[in-house]
């Protein structure tokens, strides 16, 4: 294996002198904890859980090789002005955005609910981006925070797979950018969901883009960006 690869299906990724973003995604207490969103729309949410050790030794490495992170958070204005009417109602909810759920208002900014998991928590000066939509370029401006960096490669992490995660790789690779979920660092709330997203992802030749083990990934980013 090359010093700037990383093993990966459905065939090897390039790395390139400019490290890859990780982006985590949506990695709140609305999805991850009993009572807030998630749980709202009928899931069980324990097992989102479990990929929280994997995402934390993630962002230990970028933290320690000082590699660029962007959290994201779905989140909407206390006035709920940029949550479309068809989002509020879709479905059958027991709590529905905006309202007052044990956590606070469900899916509104500065929430408790809201917020990312303390074991995750963004340290100061790391971007936390806040998205109305499923996908983290849609009313963002995530894009011209990558462009000015002169980021081309992303590395996905977060919940769930086919919900947030799925979309905003798709939106990512319509963009240009060279993209790879990291397979133990997301979840669904449905196995097989998460199954089928690795696979359409990578199937025809990795028609949105790649996906890696943390082990590979980690051992690469070490090799390529770490100290010699
Ligand atoms: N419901 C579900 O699976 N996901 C979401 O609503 N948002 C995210 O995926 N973050």
């Amino acid at each position: 294996m090359n010093k700037k690869m990383i093993e990966a299906h459905p065939y090897a990724y390039s790395l390139t002198d400019t490290p890859p973003a990780l982006i985590i995604i949506d990695m709140q207490r609305d999805f991850i904890e009993p009572g807030g969103f998630g749980s709202s729309l009928g899931n069980d949410v324990r097992p989102l859980m479990k990929i929280v050790p994997t995402i934390k030794r993630l962002l230990d490495l970028y933290r320690r090789l000082h590699l660029p992170v962007i959290h994201t958070r779905e989140a909407h204005s206390p006035d709920l002005l940029n949550c479309p009417p068809s989002k509020i109602n879709r479905g059958n909810a027991m709590l529905r955005i905006g309202d007052a759920g044990p956590m606070g208002r469900v899916l509104v900014d500065g929430e408790p609910g809201n917020a990312i998991i303390d074991a995750l928590k963004p340290l100061p000066g790391e971007i936390e981006l806040t998205k109305p939509g499923k996908g983290a370029f849609y009313a963002t401006p995530l894009h011209s925070l990558l462009q000015a960096r002169g980021i081309t490669h992303l590395l996905f992490a977060g919940v769930t797979t086919e919900v947030c995660v799925q979309t905003t790789m798709r939106e990512a690779n319509d963009r240009g950018y060279e993209c790879l979920l990291i397979e133990d660092a997301t979840e669904s709330y449905f196995p097989e969901f998460k199954r089928a997203t690795l696979e359409m992802i990578t199937a025809q030749g990795g028609i949105v883009g790649w996906s890696a083990s943390s082990m590979h990934v980690i051992k690469s980013l070490e090799s390529a960006y770490g100290n010699p």
